[in-house]
């Protein structure tokens, strides 16, 4: 077939087809012929974008020839005393002080950034819209994104108003192609949560195509391949290859701090998380929370073969996941991953673009939407049909040479959103109820107290993060009854009964 277009030249239309032919994926030109000119050129820019033996050769490690590990993985739980907890006294009240004061001053002098990660698809929630879009149900209606927004806002403030001089805290927001024009397009159109612009760095994730189960690509329409996000691991890729690295170097910032979006009660930048790893010095760390459960979706931080890892929620076995502390009731891999990471910039580009090519994959078996090679028919499949690989971004843990891990309280720091309205779990009303829950904590802490409310009526009570970021600055409350209905935007405006 010859065939030329404005984007491309039968040569090099020629050239494509015997890489993907010496790749055994030249079935996606089938349809090639039936395309009209714009649709041919939309399909030639997406094969050309593809590494296909790169794709050819992650399928193979990783679902035909997995690499065995000698004896299989050797797991342990983490040894208590491996890391930090602020929750059972052995972390004193000056200890978290010290580590917060160090936050702070790294944030006072500019050495702190945050990465989002907001590349997922959120297909359990049940939203078409980037999750950071999500409104859970408060007071103030805001999303997660301007929720998480008026968490950098607040500590800027806080690091400013000692000696004056502005502190800023940039913030990465990592998207993928199904969330990156409507995430960037709610920044816009919010004026970017009251943030500079010039402070919000957008960069996009990888893509992987899906496979059939003999490791075919497969064509979602017949003129566009199937391709999914490759994984929140894809981040490291993405940083170095958007330039983010070099952005943050030439900023001088040194210390990241890395959150899902999904999570409400994330403490964005977060100064003691950040002065902890910091003072330890770690090249990177992550939050834990104990587990609620044996099964709950969360990753386990534990050594796997003497090396600090996560085994996921989808990958951990029952017997594992259910396995005590001797003479206990405790779990024994009980240190639930929150997708809360900090890493040093120098790790970030000294050290990890070596470690990218050896990340694993993992497979996601889905049900994936694609053309019938024989009869060109578009096909929904009612069970698993493909596979998506992706990565980890805890999987560069093993590499680490020096681990920070700090265990926090759940109710304090994580409240996932995962599941669609009503589910009961994870769910916009769980994310709602425990972000009010926290606001009560603070008013409550500074001495404050609700009204109390008739049996089965439920307070709907909220402070902004421009007045507290984690309950300081309260102390106006103090001796207080406050009404149970109301979204505290500002001191002043605060409705007592
Ligand atoms: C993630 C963690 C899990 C636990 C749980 C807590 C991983 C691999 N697993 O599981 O151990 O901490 O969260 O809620 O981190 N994302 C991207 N690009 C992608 C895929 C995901 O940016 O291609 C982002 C996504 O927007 C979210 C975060 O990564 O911010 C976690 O993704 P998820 O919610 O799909 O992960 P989950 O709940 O399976």
């Amino acid at each position: 077939m010859v065939r030329s277009t404005p984007t491309f030249t039968a040569e090099r239309l020629a050239a494509l087809q015997k890489s993907y032919n010496e790749a055994g994926q030249d079935h996606v030109f089938k349809f090639f012929g039936d395309l009209d000119d714009e649709e041919a050129a939309v399909l030639f820019e997406q094969l050309d974008g593809i590494q296909v033996e790169r794709c050819n050769e992650f399928f193979d490690r990783t679902v035909r020839n997995p690499a065995a590990v000698e004896g299989g993985d050797k797991i342990a739980p983490l040894e208590s005393g491996s890391f930090a907890s602020t929750l059972d006294g052995s972390s004193s009240a000056d200890d978290i002080a010290a580590w917060n004061d160090e936050g702070m001053r790294l944030i006072r002098a500019n050495k702190v950034a945050v990465i989002l990660l907001a590349g997922g698809q959120g297909t359990r929630l049940g939203s078409s819209e980037p999750k950071g879009c999500y409104d859970i149900g408060l007071p103030s209606g805001k999303c997660l994104f301007e929720i998480q927004a008026e968490r950098i806002r607040r500590l800027q403030q806080i690091a400013a108003a000692d000696d004056g001089a502005a502190a800023t805290i940039p913030w990465l927001v990592m998207t993928s192609g199904p969330t990156s024009a409507a995430t960037q397009k709610k920044f816009a159109d919010s004026n970017y949560f009251g943030l500079n612009a010039d402070d919000v760095f957008f960069f996009n994730q990888g893509v992987l195509p899906c496979f059939d189960l003999d490791g075919k690509f497969m064509l979602e329409q017949p003129g566009r391949l199937a391709v999914a996000p490759d994984g929140n691991g894809g981040i490291y890729e993405a940083l170095r290859l958007s330039g983010a690295l070099d952005w943050l170097h030439e900023r001088g910032v040194e210390h990241i701090h890395s959150y899902c979006v999904d999570n409400c009660l994330v403490r964005v930048a977060d100064p003691t998380f950040i002065g902890y790893a910091a003072l330890r010095g770690a090249e990177c760390g992550a939050l834990v929370v104990p587990k609620k459960a044996w099964n709950e979706p969360v990753g386990v931080i534990c050594l796997r073969n003497e090396r600090y890892s996560v085994v996921e929620y989808s990958e951990i076995t029952e017997e594992t996941a259910k396995q005590k502390r001797a003479d206990t009731e405790q779990l024994a891999y009980n240190a639930g991953n929150i997708c809360n990471h900090y890493y040093t910039l120098d790790f970030l580009r000294t050290r990890v673009p070596d470690i990218e090519a050896k990340l694993e994959h993992h497979i996601a078996k889905k049900k994936i939407k694609h053309v019938d090679l024989d009869s060109g028919s578009v096909t929904v499949p009612a069970k698993p049909n493909g596979i998506k690989l992706e990565r980890f971004v805890f999987d560069v843990f093993p590499y680490v040479e020096r681990m920070a891990i700090l265990e926090v309280h759940r109710q304090d720091q994580f409240s996932p959103l995962k599941n669609a309205p009503g589910s009961g779990v994870d769910c916009p009303e769980t994310s709602r109820s425990d972000l009010i829950a926290q606001c009560i904590r603070f008013a409550e802490a500074a001495g404050a107290t609700l009204e109390s409310l008739p049996e089965g009526r439920e307070p709907s009570f909220e402070i902004s993060a421009l007045v507290s970021y984690a309950g300081e600055g309260l102390e106006c409350l103090n001796g207080k009854t406050l009404a149970a209905d109301q979204l505290i935007n500002c001191l002043d405006d605060v409705v007592t009964v």
